[in-house]
């Protein structure tokens, strides 16, 4: 292959699961694929538009094999998964294997050899699409845990790439994750990236354990050294273009609609609410029990307060989530049951995912925000709500067990597995003065503000660089001499 830069040569390139775009097909069957909106694409558009990007990904359907092409400035490249495909390695081996262990096995992990197998042969996949696009000396950004090989895979394929990783989800600690039949492979793999970023102090903490007892690697905080190369392993927290949140919420439509809703719900004194994909994860159910049990103890009455919960379709086809729908329905309908009357509803339940704005709306709505996740590697909804409430009101109910909750204080704190300290907690919430309120929000604000996901990409980016420039003489010339990751904030109105 030709390293000489040509139009099918990329210097910066992003590999994740998911292409940040969804095919669409119009019903005179003309197929488009549209931008998916969220957090990383807004955050690497600036970089990916400043260099050549490309993105490569899986296109969200099974076969769909097709060269690839340009979207708004990113040139897409997409990854053709069949049926089997997202069978073994997709819904298998990352969603009912990974996903459990990362979570404390939270629900039990399923081993299956052949699981395993679809999971090398995609990587390497992956890693194929990559080196096939990317120019000499490109840095290649590869994104989570479903493709934890691929760091390696590119590093033996090509020598000259400057490669990163980011874990989005925890990184289990060493008791849990020697579980994993295949533990030092997925190590080995990981440690093919010269950065590999984590959302917290301890999931890196976690990884460099890991290393200690499964390789004769030194570890020496945040370094590690694999043969000659120095591979760093750090916490960069990850966070949400918070200025764009504040800037919905500030549009009067979208206040008019905060408004509707909380009419539509009877004008209760207090609206609750819970933003979740229906992941077990999440402990929504945990939530509705602290819940349920206050209305049934006459600590809380149905004519004050609602809680308002969305839960967002997420991997119907794998067998625990179909089951923690099950089990999540059958709960709220029962609440519902026992404690709604014809006027008040006391779980408004919502199985759908929702534009961005309604989801704004429903933060503005909102009194309080429940996140009571068993384990999170952030957890997103937390930070949007705070960007939204440029009104400087709200209360956060947080799960220590989340990433967000090393940077957000100022939220009440809780652990989910204890119900009884949840009940109180949220009666805590209600009863809160406006002043300790408005203080601890200003607090959350500052904080989601200040640490946007723009400034997350630019400081990996950075490090990414930095550890590149130690191994500059095993590359021909200087080809990140001239390399500075400037991101620029979106455009708008914004002041903090
Ligand atoms: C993984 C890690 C980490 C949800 N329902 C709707 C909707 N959402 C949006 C939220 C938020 C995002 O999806 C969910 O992000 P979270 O961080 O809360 O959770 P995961 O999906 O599990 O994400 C997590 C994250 O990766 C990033 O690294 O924080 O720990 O598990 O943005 O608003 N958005 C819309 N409609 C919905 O119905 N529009």
């Amino acid at each position: 292959m030709s390293h000489e830069t040509d139009s099918s040569e990329y210097d910066f390139v992003v590999v994740s699961n998911r292409l940040p775009v969804d095919r669409i097909t119009d019903a005179d069957g003309t197929e488009s694929w549209t931008r998916s909106p969220g957090g990383l694409v807004t955050a690497l558009e600036p970089v990916m538009r400043q260099r050549e990007g490309a993105w490569v990904g899986w296109g969200g359907q099974p076969d769909i094999d097709i060269p690839p092409f340009d979207n708004e400035g990113i040139r897409i490249v997409p990854v053709p998964l069949s049926p089997a495909d997202i069978e073994n390695y997709y819904e298998g081996f990352s969603n009912d294997t990974l996903w459990p262990l990362y979570h404390d096995v939270i629900s039990a992990p399923s081993f299956h050899r052949v699981w395993w197998d679809s999971y090398v042969a995609i990587n390497k996949r992956f890693a194929d699409a990559a080196v096939a696009i990317a120019a000499h000396g490109a840095v290649v950004w590869v994104q989570d845990y479903q493709l934890q090989l691929v760091p390696k895979m590119l590093r033996e394929l090509r020598p000259d790439l400057t490669i990163g990783f980011f874990n989005h989800i925890p990184f289990p600690p060493y008791g849990i994750y020697s579980q994993l039949p295949w533990r030092t492979q997925i190590i080995e793999g990981l440690l093919g990236a010269d950065v590999i970023g984590f959302q917290r102090v301890a999931d890196a903490g976690n990884f460099s354990r890991a290393v200690r007892r499964l390789t004769n690697y030194v570890t020496k905080n945040p370094l590690i050294e694999v043969g000659n190369r120095k591979v760093i392993a750090k916490a960069f927290p990850i966070s949400i273009d918070s200025a764009s949140y504040e800037e919905l919420a500030r549009q009067p439509h979208i206040q008019a609609r905060a408004r509707e809703i909380r009419a539509g719900l009877g004008n209760p004194k207090t609206v609750m609410l819970g933003v979740d994909r229906l992941d077990y994860t999440k402990g929504i159910g945990h939530r509705l029990k602290a819940f349920g049990e206050l209305l049934a103890d006459g600590r809380l009455s149905v004519e004050d307060i609602t809680l308002v919960q969305v839960a967002s379709p997420s991997r119907e086809r794998v067998t625990a989530y179909m089951q923690l729908r099950d089990e999540i329905e059958l709960t709220v309908g029962r609440i519902n049951g026992d404690f709604s009357t014809m006027s008040h509803t006391a779980i408004s339940y919502h199985h759908h995912g929702y534009p961005r704005d309604e989801m704004v709306a429903l933060y503005l709505a909102a009194d309080i925000m429940l996140v009571t996740a068993l384990r999170d590697g952030m957890n997103l909804v937390a930070k949007e709500y705070a960007a939204a409430r440029f009104d400087g009101d709200g209360i956060l109910i947080l799960s220590e067990f989340t990433g967000a909750w090393d940077e957000l204080k100022k939220a009440m704190r809780i652990n989910p597995h204890d119900i009884d300290g949840l009940k109180d907690t949220i009666l805590e919430a209600i009863a809160m003065p406006k002043s300790e309120r408005r203080a601890r929000m200003r607090s959350l604000r500052r904080r989601v503000l200040e640490n946007d996901v723009a400034k997350w990409s630019s400081s990996f980016l950075a490090t990414l660089t930095e550890a590149t420039r130690h191994r500059l003489p095993e590359l021909e010339g200087d080809p990140l001499g001239d390399l500075e990751w400037t991101i620029e904030r979106p455009a708008g109105g914004f002041t903090p």
